[in-house]
């Protein structure tokens, strides 16, 4: 049975939260791209620097069971913003630079949540969740993104670093572009006369390993063809510096006011192109160097709310969208030079994987006046936004709204251990977490990227791990509980067709 829900609509909030209650909190939500459970410091990395991130962990609570809803960029956004699986809709896989938006316009969104509480709300940094409604005109309005779907305020790169057009867009609008020079955008048939990785190496600051050799932008070949906007083309090694720069223009005008901000960095996704102040700051190449640079931007971050005497009362997130890759396409070292760090900490597999390093990831709080610092091991995931904002501004969903969220706020708070019974993760296909036991259904396909190297969690049988006695994954024990696999895959189908709702008794 699902309790019993209305929705609250804002004028009404006001009344609904007493007077002597606690201001409702800022939230910053730091989302790093590719960052994986074991690269930073305050999961027991040692050997890349990140006092700013341990900084969050050590002043709030870290959790050992936070998860991105994919192992991938495009359906862990999309979860993280509607609080539906992205399984549950076509074209929510990984998104071409010229791709449409993927989330109606006018349906509930955890920044529409924020709107209707009253927060200010804006994003900087990374979509990869499509633009417009048709074929996009980048020299004209750019609608619906971000601003029909939540969003006050919007900076962003359309996809990612490695996907044309390689450029910002402010609002509506390709920031910087000059209708002299339009911009084309292709991911078919190549367009535009800029060299190619393909047919002009010897111009390349960085060689793609696959892929990747299309237009050369900044020395550094992309996925997709473009033209025009030479005005416009982002710097890689200045984009940290960008993103930050906006993020802390938002904080400062938005600073008496509630706000939500979204800061999606780019790091460590490749292309990995540090600022040349960061260049050998690790030994692991570029990226341990823009990891490191990614933790600048925390620490810039967190210096503007101290600054602005907003820390204690702004809810800091601080995740990760999936796991860890070290060759995603650029001979930038990242294999040669790992050395003995471990990405994905304990966990097996990474990036595009169903093993628990494709979707566990980095995940911490810090709310200096309400949530006390320490360590949670409740499962949580990123798909739980949407219905634990609502929780926390007042607000009840209707079921409909964010279908797969589920309010954790006592666990996000730190006021209760547990957080959801069961999670589904998705790789290439998916698996369920449900307490100690991880179950991944049988696949086909490689047990091993040939491109990245990452294990991705295929088995032609099914595959059944005890997460608490074995947290890498490496006993297989479907042949020894063959009833517990059977429910766990009754439970997944159930899920799957929705009439099995997660966190009903079982
Ligand atoms: C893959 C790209 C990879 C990366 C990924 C998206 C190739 C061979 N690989 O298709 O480089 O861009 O898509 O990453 O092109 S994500 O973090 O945005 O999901
Ligand atoms: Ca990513």
């Amino acid at each position: 049975m699902s309790p019993i829900r209305f929705v609250i609509h804002a004028a009404a909030i006001a009344c609904l939260v007493p007077a002597t209650a606690a201001p409702l909190p800022n939230i910053l939500l730091i989302y790093a791209d590719d960052l994986g459970y074991g690269d930073c410091g305050a999961y027991g990395g040692t050997h890349i620097p990140t006092p700013n991130i341990d900084r969050i962990a050590r002043e709030g609570l870290r959790f050992t069971n936070g998860y991105a809803a994919a192992a991938t960029c495009t359906p862990s956004r999309y979860a993280l913003f509607t609080g539906e699986y992205a399984w549950r809709q076509e074209g929510t896989g990984i998104l071409p630079g010229d791709a449409r938006l993927i989330i109606r316009p006018g349906r509930t969104t955890l920044p529409s949540i924020f709107q209707r509480a009253g927060y200010r709300t804006g994003i900087v940094g990374k979509w990869h969740l499509g633009l417009g409604s048709g074929k996009i005109d980048w020299n004209g309005e750019i609608r619906p993104g971000p601003l029909e779907v939540g969003f006050d305020e919007s900076f962003i790169m359309a996809a990612t670093g490695d996907r044309v057009p390689c450029v910002y867009v402010r609002g509506h609008r390709v920031e910087g572009q000059d209708p002299a020079d339009p911009i084309t955008v292709s991911y078919g048939k190549p367009v535009g006369n800029l060299p190619t990785g393909k047919g002009n190496p010897e111009l390349l600051r960085m060689r793609p390993s696959h892929g990747h050799d299309m237009s050369i932008v900044n020395g550094i070949s992309r996925i997709g063809t473009m033209d025009g906007g030479g005005g416009a083309m982002w710097k890689d090694e200045e984009m940290a510096d960008r993103f930050t720069q906006e993020a802390v223009g938002f904080l400062e005008r938005n600073a008496t006011k509630p706000f939500f901000l979204h800061v999606a960095l780019h790091d460590p996704h490749v292309p990995r192109v540090p600022h040349p102040r960061f260049v050998g700051r690790t030994k692991l190449g570029p990226r341990g160097d823009v990891i490191v640079q990614a933790d600048w931007c925390v620490g810039e971050l967190l210096a503007t709310l101290d600054r602005l005497s907003l820390t204690a009362n702004t809810l800091v997130l601080l995740s990760s969208d999936n796991g860890p890759v070290l060759d995603d396409g650029y001979a930038d070292g990242a294999v040669e030079k790992l050395g003995g760090h471990r990405p994905a900490g304990s966990l097996r597999g990474g990036k595009y994987s169903k093993f628990e390093g494709g979707t566990r990831v980095p995940f911490m709080v810090r709310w200096p006046a309400r949530i006390k610092p320490g360590v949670s091991d409740a499962i949580v995931s990123q798909v739980d936004f949407p219905a634990t904002f609502a929780a926390l501004t007042g607000q009840a969903l209707d079921p409909a709204e964010a279908p797969d969220s589920r309010d954790v706020l006592p666990a996000i708070l730190g006021e209760s251990p547990a957080g959801r019974q069961e999670v589904v993760l998705q790789g290439n296909g998916l698996a369920l977490r449900a307490g100690r036991w991880k179950y991944i259904m049988p696949a086909k396909g490689p047990k091993t990227s040939v491109s990245t190297g990452t294990e991705l969690g295929n088995d032609p049988g099914p595959q059944l791990y005890d997460l608490e006695s074995d947290s890498g994954e490496t006993r297989n024990l479907a042949e020894v509980h063959p009833g517990r696999v059977r429910e766990m895959q009754e439970r997944l189908d159930g899920i799957r067709r929705g009439d099995v709702h997660e966190g009903d008794d079982r």
